[in-house]
């Protein structure tokens, strides 16, 4: 065997698929290797036409550019009437299938560049410090996500996203409220709400899939849309290094045992990377405790530990305050992520929450319903 020439590209072509099938759980491996290899053949005949595209209209194209240039030409280009204000919903998406590794024509895809006034860009700015997603890129990534990102103003009742639809854009939330509505028994369920913050719209984009929920703005909004080129090139192909990052440590959290692993991976998609320096607040206690108003230590967490979900899981607000001991770095993820991801992980949650209880009744002698 050891004469036998392995042809180029063909291991990443099996891992490309493998990644796949964990991701996906297919139930039938044959028929989701044909889709697979005909969805990246399909690809690789776009990637050829897409390069004699003309350029859209309303945005700019950019594959050889330093930042410097970007700067310059962003001050030439305030006076430029933007016209993003509208935001075009993809027709028909020709499912790209993913493979994180198949970085290939990635390089020569042109940047898409939204020119934006100081202010929009200073609000842009804002509506994006949180975001999880965007925590783990690079300042040279994350100042190409902002250039490519474009401003969507919203009306009450204004259907953002369509459950069922092909995936166009993501979106960040500058202001407004929005329902998320889940189809349940011919009707459609409201299962929670963006309150001015976060982000949606990331699932059709990283999996292929028809979008997963309806987002309905609830008053007059303000919104940061992401196209799905772009979200394609930074986003997904930062997060198979984020896979590759937090993959081993991932796998020794122990809570998360009882997941399967492409659920996992999931949550390891979703999550961004915080620093906190020594002594600094990650979390705020707000519901007023039984005890005096000093603050007494009554836990310590280490690595492959857990906080932060009790407010999660009871709906109230946070029982207590944490703080970094040394330099410290967290995982985290968004209470939407959180409810769609760790529900099969909440049993053992509720049962540590008991803990907390024992715990607290030890120190202070007296019983606490933290649950209720
Ligand atoms: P998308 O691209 O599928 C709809 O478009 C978006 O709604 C989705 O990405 C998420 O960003 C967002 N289940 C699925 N998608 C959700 C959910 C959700 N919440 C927000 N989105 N669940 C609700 C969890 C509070 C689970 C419902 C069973």
């Amino acid at each position: 065997m050891s004469n036998v020439e392995i042809p180029a590209g063909l291991k990443e072509l099996l891992q490309g698929y493998t990644v796949e099938v964990l991701r996906c759980r297919p139930p039938n491996l044959v028929a989701f290797a044909v889709q697979h290899f005909t969805q990246l053949l399909e690809n690789q005949r776009n990637q050829r036409a897409k390069k004699h595209k003309p350029t859209r209209k309303g945005v700019s194209f950019d594959t050889n550019k330093s930042p410097k240039d970007d700067e310059e030409e962003e001050e030439e280009e305030d006076d430029i009437k933007s016209t993003t204000g509208k935001y075009s919903r993809r027709v028909s998406v020709c499912a790209e299938a993913y493979n994180p590794d198949d970085d290939e024509d990635d390089d020569t895809e042109p940047r898409v560049v939204n020119p934006k006034t100081d202010e929009q860009r200073r609000r842009l700015q804002d509506a994006c410090k949180y975001i999880l997603l965007f925590k783990t890129l690079e300042g040279e990534q994350f100042s190409e996500v902002l250039d490519a990102m474009f401003e969507v103003l919203v009306k009450p009742q204004e259907h953002i996203i369509d459950q069922g639809e092909d995936g166009d854009n993501f979106y960040v939330i500058e202001k407004g409220v929005y329902d998320i509505f889940v189809k349940k028994g011919g009707g459609d369920l409201c299962v929670g709400k963006y309150d001015n913050k976060g982000s949606f719209g990331e699932l059709a984009l990283m999996y292929n899939t028809p979008r997963a929920a309806t987002i309905v703005a609830t008053q007059d909004g303000a919104l940061w849309g992401l196209d799905r080129a772009t979200f394609h090139r930074l986003i997904v192909k930062n997060n198979a290094k984020k896979r590759r990052m937090y993959e081993a440590f991932i796998e020794c959290v122990p809570l998360l045992k009882s997941l399967e692993l492409s659920e996992r991976m999931k949550i390891v998609d979703v999550l961004g990377a915080r620093a906190f320096k020594d002594e600094e607040r990650v979390i705020t206690q707000t519901q007023a405790s039984q005890q005096d108003s000093a603050e007494v230590e009554v836990a310590r967490c280490t690595r492959g530990q857990y906080f932060g979900e009790l407010a999660l899981v009871t709906n109230k607000p946070r029982a207590a305050s944490v703080y970094a001991v040394g330099e410290t770095k967290c995982l985290v993820i968004d209470i939407q992520a959180f409810e769609r991801l760790l529900g099969p992980c909440m049993d053992i949650m509720k049962r540590n929450i008991s803990q907390y209880e024992d715990q607290l009744v030890a120190l202070f002698g007296s019983s606490v319903d933290l649950k209720h």
